[in-house]
């Protein structure tokens, strides 16, 4: 570790030397030195992923001014960048998933190298990444935000029923398995729907009931569901979380546990789904070892979601798996040089795009201060956002930082209540965010409510 912190105070040192405008670094000729174990080529910033953070973070260093061509590399074995928090409405059939992905390269300025390579191996200890191809590059800056990982097995029987086609059972979190949501929900006539969200941490915590929301309210408007009459109404909702409120800040935790009564939603807390077989759902209890099995007649699933095994198999994971950095800074607990931010991150705030826009600042800041020698200026609040739909057209728009703690734009702007669902919030939702998203957010120059950057 210490030998790390030489090396790496050394190549800064030397980089920091030649100047930033120098397009070939000491450090290309430092690798033909030593072929066998050396990396087959070197970048000052290595960034693993290309989602929102990947994107946001890369094209935001490239903007500082202070790199040349190739010196930044983004390496991520995608060939689609999607437009995930747009989910839950394809889910809703507001929006098609088509409609929602672009080509990965299309988004990656020609100025950084862009690897199409899965990532085999970190080491930071000599700095270096090993590629899926075999290939090894090195780096002064590492910047792991791979994302998640969403782990359909750890619920027995679900990769059968979502790839059944004639299943009731699917789930808004993959390409592949949003397409089905809004089918189940279309041909629902009468029965139990229920909803599910895990216990852990999972992308989007609001997601699972958003989706929840939007079908009460189809089948509402269908003559389906029956709040005010709950053994007459056709259909009966439940919604099975493994937590044991609706949300985890408690000012919007009420608003939507006043929601879930109003509406007649069974709540079924601190149930965390492990097998799907046939019509039947099974729940685990928390801090027991009983099992709770439900019939269903829909479900939808969110499953459990973890670290990329070469995330959690590294130096850099703590106990959970996810890139132990710090609270404020980003910066690895473990490693001067590396810096995550993200759903791969330690980070203790909801994992959201929204999140991505206060974190991404923060992280480039920071790492362009180290480059120059000096150490992390900046402090992330643990800001990020949910825009929750209740019903077609309203949105909770929920925003907080650190301890969940409320930290609301407009309620700060315009002295509004964000827990009370609004029209405005909806259409910031279906058309803002994505419309500023991909045309300012993945470029670099959009940092969420704090506004455009340079
Ligand atoms: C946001 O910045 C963002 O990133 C693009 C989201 O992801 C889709 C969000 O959901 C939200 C709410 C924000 C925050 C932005 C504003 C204007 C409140």
């Amino acid at each position: 570790m210490s030998l790390q912190m030489m090396s790496h105070a050394a190549l800064t040192a030397r980089s920091v030397a030649v100047g930033s405008s120098v397009a070939v670094p000491v450090l290309r000729g430092f690798a033909t030195a030593v072929p066998v174990t050396s990396p087959s080529r070197n970048h000052r910033v290595v960034v693993i992923g290309g989602g929102a953070a990947g994107l946001s973070i890369s094209h935001q260093l490239l903007r500082s001014g202070k790199f040349s061509n190739d010196e930044i590399a983004v390496v991520d074995p995608a060939a689609w960048h999607h437009y995930q928090p747009g989910w839950t409405l394809v889910g809703g059939g507001l929006k098609t998933r088509e409609e929602l992905r672009m080509p990965l390269k299309s988004l990656i300025d020609p100025k950084l190298k862009f690897y199409n390579d899965g990532v085999a191996s970190l080491s930071p200890e000599d700095n270096s990444v090993s590629l899926s191809s075999g290939d090894k590059i090195g780096y002064e800056h590492l910047v792991v935000v791979p994302g998640i990982n969403i782990n359909y097995g750890s619920i027995k029987g679900l990769p059968e029923a979502l790839a059944d086609p004639d299943s009731m059972v699917s789930s808004i979190y993959g390409y592949d398995t949003v397409e089905k949501v809004f089918g189940t929900i279309k041909k629902l006539q009468q029965g139990d729907a229920i909803f599910t969200q895990p216990s852990g941490a999972i992308k989007c915590a609001g997601a699972p009931q958003k989706i929840m929301w939007l079908a009460l309210d189809y089948w509402k408007k269908a003559g389906l569901y029956d709040a005010g009459n709950s053994s007459r109404s056709p259909i009966n909702i439940a919604y099975a979380t493994g937590l044991p409120t609706m949300f985890g800040v408690p000012k919007y935790s009420a608003k939507l546990e006043e929601l879930r009564k109003e509406r007649a939603v069974e709540g079924l807390f601190q149930h965390d789904l492990v097998a799907v077989d046939g019509n039947k759902a099974t729940f685990a209890r928390a801090g027991g070892p009983e099992l709770v099995t439900r019939k269903f007649d829909l479900l939808h699933v969110v499953p459990k979601m973890g670290p990329h095994d070469f995330v959690k198999s590294s130096k850099l994971a703590n106990d959970a798996g996810f890139v132990d950095v710090n609270d404020g800074t980003t910066q690895s607990t473990k490693y001067q040089n590396v810096w995550s931010a993200g759903d791969a991150s330690s980070l203790p705030t909801s994992k959201t795009a929204a999140a991505i826009t206060a974190q991404a600042p923060v992280l480039v800041g920071n790492l362009l201060s180290s480059l120059e020698g000096k150490g992390p200026k900046l402090e992330y609040d643990g800001y990020t956002s949910c825009p929750l739909t209740t019903e077609y057209g309203k949105v909770l728009l929920a925003e907080f930082k650190y301890g969940g703690v409320p930290k609301e734009t407009f309620g700060n702007l315009l002295g509004i209540d964000q827990a009370i669902p609004r029209r405005a919030f909806y259409y910031l939702k279906k058309d803002f965010l994505p419309w500023v998203y991909k045309r300012y957010m993945v470029k670099g120059t959009w940092a969420g409510p704090k506004g455009w950057i340079r």
